[in-house]
């Protein structure tokens, strides 16, 4: 019998490198909301994945930009750094994701947080499905290894699931000795009601412009479990009565889209039938107030 072995890898990196897209393929099933767009993810969220004596709980993270505030300034964003970094300074082992197609400014910050906690690191060359020419990747993966003491620099593509056996295999091995930390069948730290939150936000990210997803969250109100069908109400809310036209599309065309798309989501979520009943309100500067922030779910 070998000894049972459980760690925090924190999956880290600058914005839309694919650390979510990583969590969700590593844990085989869809736990960590995705877009084209930077910083869709605000919350950390643990993917925990049991095999055999080994358990590692994997922490999906928002983007880190570089160490310097957010210029915008706003709470949500402060929030936001302050998770990611959380997670470099508590893990036992940080993923470090960086694109393929180069190393970049943004890398060397993410790095430097690494550094600086002298945590133990594995790099992650994300998206080489993007590469024209694969003779780039030695060459870059030369240049990663003169940058820290690596325990393995990874090529591999989070989304098409290449590399990724290797990835976790890596991974595994990196985990000290001790006691499970969650059941064995455990997945995530989040409640339903999260997830739910999480996939509409996705749809939102998916469907809105550039700027108008930051200024959107949403909150589950109402969660009942049914003999046949869930019924859930959730509310989208917005800074201004302006974006909540926006939301809404034109005869609630929008509204409906979005709903629409994340309740397939949600019914994978729920194993059955659900009514998803959804609303959007005005709650001015909401994402620049901690109160409201708190409310909001982001403590
Ligand atoms: N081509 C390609 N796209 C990827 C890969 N991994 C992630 N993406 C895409 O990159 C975008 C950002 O992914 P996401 O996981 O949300 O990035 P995050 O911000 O780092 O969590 C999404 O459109 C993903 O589909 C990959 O290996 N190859
Ligand atoms: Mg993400």
């Amino acid at each position: 019998m070998t000894n049972p072995r459980c760690g925090y890898a924190g999956i880290v990196g600058r914005p839309n490198v694919g650390k979510s897209t990583l969590l969700n393929h590593l844990m085989g099933t869809k736990l960590s909301i995705t877009s084209r767009k930077p910083q869709t993810t605000r919350i950390n969220l643990l993917g925990i994945s049991t095999r055999g004596q080994t358990q590692i709980i994997f922490v999906d993270t928002p983007g880190l930009r570089d160490l310097r505030p957010d210029p915008s300034g706003r709470k949500i964003n402060r929030y936001m750094s302050n998770q990611a970094m959380a997670a470099v300074a508590d893990v036992d082992l940080a993923v470090l994701l960086v694109d393929a197609r180069g190393w970049t400014e943004a890398d060397e910050a993410v790095l430097a947080l690494i550094k600086r906690e002298g945590v133990a690191a594995i790099c992650g060359i994300n998206k080489i499905d993007r590469l024209a020419r694969k003779d780039v990747l030695l060459p870059l993966m030369k240049e990663i290894h003169d940058k820290y003491a690596f325990e393995a620099i990874i090529p591999m593509s989070a989304l098409h699931r290449r590399g990724l056996d290797d990835l976790s295999a890596e991974i595994a091995g990196l985990m000290p000795d001790g006691p499970h930390l969650f059941d064995s069948d455990a997945l995530t730290d989040r409640p339903l009601v999260f997830l739910v939150a999480e996939a509409i936000r996705e749809k939102l990210m998916r469907q809105l412009g550039d700027e108008l997803p930051h200024r959107t969250t949403v909150v589950v109100e109402r969660y009942d479990v049914g003999a046949v069908i869930t019924e859930i109400d959730a509310v989208i809310y917005v800074e201004r009565q302006s974006q909540k036209a926006i939301v809404i599309g034109r005869g609630g065309k929008r509204l409906k889209a979005i709903g629409q798309e994340a309740r397939g989501n949600i019914e994978d979520l729920a194993g059955g039938k659900v009514m998803l009943n959804l609303w959007v309100k005005v709650q001015p500067g909401w994402s620049n107030n901690d109160e409201l922030l708190a409310r909001f779910g982001y403590r």
